[in-house]
């Protein structure tokens, strides 16, 4: 912290701002083959969802495209997107899982 006596007199105040770590938004993606069921169970294994979360999360997707699952630090959403994308690859379905900085 710091203080300083302005040109008029005027006493101000400058803070270092504060230094926080930027946030990714990690991203689910629809596509027109991935089983509304596996979808779900992603969401609710790798994302903690409860079944009625996911479900309602897979549906927006559905409807519009895309949407939000979770947003973390760059190393925890680079590890979901990892694990989505291996876990769907293994189970031969063709769902796409992103990250983008907030
Ligand atoms: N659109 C897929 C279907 O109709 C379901 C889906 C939802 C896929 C969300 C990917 C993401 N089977």
């Amino acid at each position: 912290e710091d203080d300083a006596e302005g040109e008029a007199g005027v006493a101000t105040k400058t803070r270092a701002k504060t230094q926080r770590p930027p946030l990714y938004k990690v991203l689910i993606l629809n596509d027109d083959y991935t089983p509304m069921e596996f979808v779900v169970h992603v969401l609710e294994r790798f994302f903690g969802m409860d079944h009625g979360q996911a479900f309602e999360i897979m549906l927006t997707v559905h409807k519009r495209g895309l949407a939000v699952v979770g947003v973390f630090s760059f190393e925890v959403a680079e590890t979901k997107v990892a694990q989505v994308m291996d876990f769907s690859r293994r189970h031969q379905h063709p769902l796409q899982c992103t990250m983008e900085k907030e």
